[in-house]
């Protein structure tokens, strides 16, 4: 059977998503960018030979049972706040790192420590409980991931999360001011100033929303007073240590090898509030950002402040930087409506694709150096090539061999293109064919990556395709399906599909690294803890008038306390130090009809406190399968009537 005969309608439903997409942008009159849209040159030719091959017919996905992956993928779980880590090339899923989002297994959100590290308001309850994470990436020495650390944005709450790379627990969150729809996110690769700084010490945000500054409600009817502003952080102590005021909004962002420049693609460089203004100018920009200069102006304490915030902000609109001298940033004009940025990895140039145009903007480093150094004419001289590419281009990885892989949004593909014959046709020759290879896609892919590919160590292994609908791709298990993580092997000429791997919605941007760049830790260390309950014979009940703190011991199959008291009306703090010396030995505790319940790994120590508004019985009990006699591991909290 064909791919074809399986579709329960004529068209497949390939041709059919993508029509309809088109039409919803012809239909609103906007379609410049896409109806003048020729089809790419040589495109018939490289028509895909592979798509729908069965998954492991090449054996390449295949990781037999007991074996190992040889990449991590850490990737980021969109709207469900979360991050994620799986394996390539198996595709299997190894855990889940709650970040914005509550987390009941683990009990994000639900213990003192994880609520300390999302943040609380006056009356003790989670300032956010919801979260939007696009692009994590990771901390960098000498050009590659050193697995240190990760950093993940949150869209919806304008938030910057760290992850450590020793546990995979998030440990930090900041709250960016002045912001909203914090989106783009990375970081940098080496100081602009000091060389010998050559690891990340700076993490950069972007911002999509333009709002009032300040939005405290004055302003709304004054779209002129809207802006958005690009944000740093320091990679050690999290803190926002300057923003930049620009003109346009902030999409992705990208950094160079060289740690001199940050860029960040604008669709909406009209300051639009619908979507049809976003959409009226032929050409937006990709913005760069002279970080030199920003950290100087700022000492020099050229900035302002916004609001209550303290946070130094510079000028970075272009009206105030058109000397390139002095300019703290950089304006390339592209195609209309780009959407991602990547650097590639011999460090020359920055892809900026078009959305609503065929074509994907190559744009060199060394040349934006030279408009900051008063010595290139426009910034458009920027731009190196412009291949057309087909329709819908959103993000480009790359393999380290000169090649780039773009994401087709509209046409479900991936192009491979060639970066020397881009440069080659944009300068006239017409004998040069940018586009290489084809790859159809299923369906609708948004982020591709590939393996160590945002690192000058590019292996040119693996492409990943994310692809935002699987549609026929997986059993149907109701109007939501599970997205498609496509796994292609980009070794050869030819783009191979190896493995089709699902994914809960909404992975957006991931990361693959080699798997000997990650040091894990086996257990924690109690010292860590100040409030761990060292010797379990330390277990003791505290109480200072109604407030009770329990410090309570774990080790498999019991918890120090069989029972504790409380009286109606208590506020109860409980510690919980788990002595289980072996990896992997985790205890839970969960409390009926308290609604808590979280677990404790092995050597740290966790607390949750809570009202004891409830009199009788509650059995305490070890909600993570640990010991034979795990269903026994269990303690009786009693609230007594007052
Ligand atoms: S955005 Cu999601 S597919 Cu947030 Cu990186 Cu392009
Ligand atoms: Cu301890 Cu289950
Ligand atoms: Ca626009």
């Amino acid at each position: 059977m064909t791919d074809q005969e399986l579709l329960p309608q004529d068209l497949s439903r390939r041709s059919f998503l993508g029509k309809s997409a088109l039409a919803g942008l012809a239909g609103a009159g906007l379609s410049v960018g896409l109806a003048s849209c020729k089809k790419p040159e040589g495109e018939d030719a490289a028509k895909p030979a592979t798509a729908g091959t069965a998954a492991g017919a090449h054996g390449r996905a295949e990781v037999a049972p007991g074996q190992l992956d040889d990449y991590y993928i850490i990737s980021s779980g969109g709207h469900s706040g979360e991050c994620r880590i799986f394996g390539i090339p198996s595709g299997r899923e190894f855990k889940r790192i709650p970040v914005f989002n509550i987390d009941c297994m683990n009990g994000w959100g639900i213990t003192n420590e994880s609520k300390a590290i999302l943040g609380t308001r006056p009356d003790g309850q989670l300032k956010f409980k919801t979260g939007d994470t696009h692009h994590i990436h990771g901390s960098y020495k000498d050009g590659t991931y050193d697995g240190k650390f990760f950093w993940v944005n949150d869209k919806l709450n304008a938030r910057v999360a760290r992850i450590r790379g020793d546990t995979f627990e998030c440990d930090k969150i900041t709250d960016i001011p002045n912001i909203q729809g914090q989106h783009g996110l990375f970081t940098d690769k080496r100081d602009p100033v000091d060389p010998a700084i050559n690891y990340t010490t700076r993490v950069f945000a972007g911002a999509e929303f333009h709002i009032p500054l300040p939005n405290n409600g004055a302003d709304v009817d004054a779209p002129e007073k809207y802006g958005c502003l690009f944000s740093c952080l320091d990679a050690e102590t999290m803190e926002v240590r300057w923003q930049v005021h620009v003109d346009g909004n902030m999409d992705l962002v990208a950094t160079s090898y060289d740690g001199k420049l940050a860029a960040s693609n604008q669709y909406n460089t009209e300051n639009g509030i619908h979507y049809e203004d976003m959409m009226s100018a032929e050409r937006d920009a990709c913005v760069f950002f002279n970080i030199a200069r920003i950290e100087e102006a700022v000492k020099a304490g050229k900035f302002t402040t916004i609001g209550t915030s303290k946070v130094p902000v510079v000028d970075g609109r272009a009206a105030k930087n058109a000397d390139p001298k002095t300019a703290l940033t950089c304006y390339v004009p592209v195609p209309k409506n780009p959407h991602g940025v990547n650097a590639s990895p011999d460090g020359k140039y920055f892809a900026c694709s078009g959305k609503l145009s065929p074509t994907a903007s190559l744009i060199e480093l060394a040349l934006v150096h030279k408009w900051f150094d008063g010595e290139l004419k426009t910034q458009r001289d920027c731009v190196v090539a412009e291949p057309e590419i087909g329709l819908g281009p959103l993000h480009t990885a790359f393999d380290g061999r000169g090649n780039a892989y773009t994401t087709l949004f509209l046409d479900s593909q991936i192009v491979k293109w060639n970066i020397d014959a881009a440069i080659k046709q944009f300068k006239g020759d017409k004998t040069a064919q940018p586009v290489v290879d084809r790859i159809d896609v299923h369906y609708q892919p948004g982020h591709g990556w590939t393996t160590m590919g945002e690192t000058k160590e590019a292996d040119g292994k693996f492409f990943n395709s994310g692809n935002k609908f699987s549609k026929d791709r997986f059993l149907p298990v109701g109007p939501l399906h599970a997205e498609t993580e496509q796994l292609i092997d980009i070794s050869g000429d030819k783009m191979v599909l190896v493995a089709d791997h699902p994914a809960y919605s909404e992975p957006h941007d991931a990361i693959g690294i080699r798997r000997d760049v990650i040091k894990t830790r086996q257990v924690y260390n109690m010292d860590d803890f100040p409030n761990a309950v060292k010797d379990p014979k330390s277990q003791r009940i505290e109480r200072n008038g109604n407030k009770v703190t329990i410090y309570l011991a774990s080790q498999a199959p019991a918890y120090s306390m069989r029972e504790f008291k409380v009286k109606q009306g208590d506020e109860v703090t409980i510690f919980l130090t788990n002595h289980d010396k072996v990896e992997d030995l985790t205890h839970g505790f969960g409390i009926p009809m308290y609604d808590i319940n979280f677990v404790v790994n092995p050597q740290e120590t966790k607390s949750v406190t809570f009202k004891a508004d409830k009199p009788g019985v509650f059995w305490c009990y070890c909600t993570h399968f640990c010991h034979a006699l795990h269903l026994e591991m269990r303690s009786r909290m009693i609230v007594e009537r007052r």
